[in-house]
């Protein structure tokens, strides 16, 4: 473990403030670079003596470079992480989403830092693989501005491995859900959504027969995995699914709520949302290949950690 700080962007996000937790457990420095677009300071152990937050955007060059100085390695995160946010928004989520990790990956080769997590999405497959389980060689199929962001980013970063010696873990992560995940947007995760709903007595809303699966991830057993690739010896080139190829249908998700919470509040049923992938379920073959993987957090164990967030 190196003494130098990580830099975390999007560190006050969902995802990222999870990590954050785990670094500074793990006696890391870090350094948080986020624009609080949509993540909170709140999310961060603020007074902690090793965690810095600085406020920026990633889109601005000069600003990565400076926060950047005197780190050992960089977790981008940051990024607009709604797809629908990029399809009204193309030019604004590009700036963050690409442009964003190029400024990462062009400030890394300057200062002669190595390694980078990156994290990509089950997005770039499209409907491709659809009912099938999907392994990374699956034919890409970008359909919104956000999963094209993506996969660019994904290339850069691996020119940027053969030309610049960077040492890029790239992730395609699933439907990772867990506390701190914001419900306000009717575009946030479904879990978190739904559990808000039902702590609220809120009623449900079900797009289409409630039949379509999601291969859903807990956050602690990504976080595990994101530790394991800031820590590797060496990172092999090539995209990693993070999935646990377990489906589970939207029905049997409202009846692990139901269980939890002593029933639901009203579900209301509407049409599909247009677009809306079927069946969604990854290989995991290339993740366990590369990382160890403890037994994954049942999906009752995922929901109860909710119980006191929502
Ligand atoms: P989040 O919105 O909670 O986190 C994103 C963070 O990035 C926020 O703190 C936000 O303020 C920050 N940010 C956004 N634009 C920025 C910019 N231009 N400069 C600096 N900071 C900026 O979402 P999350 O779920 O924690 O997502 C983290 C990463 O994982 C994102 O890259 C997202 O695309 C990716 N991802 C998430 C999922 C999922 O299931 N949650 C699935 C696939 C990919
Ligand atoms: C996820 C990611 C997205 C992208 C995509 C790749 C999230 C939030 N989104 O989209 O970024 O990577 O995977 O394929 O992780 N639903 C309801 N009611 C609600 C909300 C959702 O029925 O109130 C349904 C929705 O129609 C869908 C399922 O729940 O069938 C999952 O929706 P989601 O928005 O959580 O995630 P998804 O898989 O569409």
């Amino acid at each position: 473990m190196s003494d130098l700080p990580v830099l975390v962007t999007g560190g006050a996000g969902f995802i990222g403030s999870h990590l954050v937790d785990a670094l500074l457990a793990r006696g890391y420095s870090v350094r948080v670079l986020d624009n609080l677009s949509s993540g909170k300071p709140d999310n961060l152990p603020l007074g902690h003596s090793r965690l810095e937050l600085i406020e920026g955007n990633v889109a601005d060059a000069v600003r990565v470079r400076e926060v950047m100085a005197g780190c050992g390695a960089v977790v981008h995160l940051a990024a607009v992480a709604s797809v629908q946010a990029s399809v009204i928004d193309p030019v604004g989520t590009h700036r963050s989403n690409f442009i964003g990790t190029l400024n990462v990956c062009e400030a890394m080769r300057e200062q002669g830092l190595r390694r980078v997590l990156f994290a990509s999405s089950a997005a770039v497959y499209g409907n491709n693989g659809e009912g099938e389980v999907i392994d990374e060689d699956t034919p890409k199929a970008p359909l919104t501005p956000y999963a094209a962001d993506k996969l660019a980013s994904e290339h850069y970063l691996d020119f940027y491995r053969r030309q610049h010696g960077l040492e890029p873990a790239i992730f395609r992560f699933f439907n990772i859900y867990g506390p701190r995940q914001d419900p306000s947007s009717p575009y946030s995760g479904v879990i978190s959504i739904f559990t808000e709903r039902a702590a609220k007595g809120l009623p449900i809303t079900l797009f289409g027969d409630g039949e379509q699966t999601r291969d859903f991830v807990y956050i602690a057993d990504l976080i595990g995995i994101l530790l394991q690739a800031l820590e590797a010896p060496q990172i092999l080139p090539g995209a990693v699914n993070v999935g646990l190829n377990r489906s589970l249908s939207l029905n049997r998700l409202l009846e692990e709520i139901s269980a939890l919470f002593g029933g639901l509040p009203e579900v209301r049923r509407e049409a599909a949302r247009p677009g809306d992938i079927r069946h969604s379920q990854a290989s995991d073959r290339r993740l366990r290949e590369r990382y160890r993987l403890p037994e994954p957090t049942p999906m009752a164990a995922g929901l109860a950690s909710l119980l006191g967030s929502a």
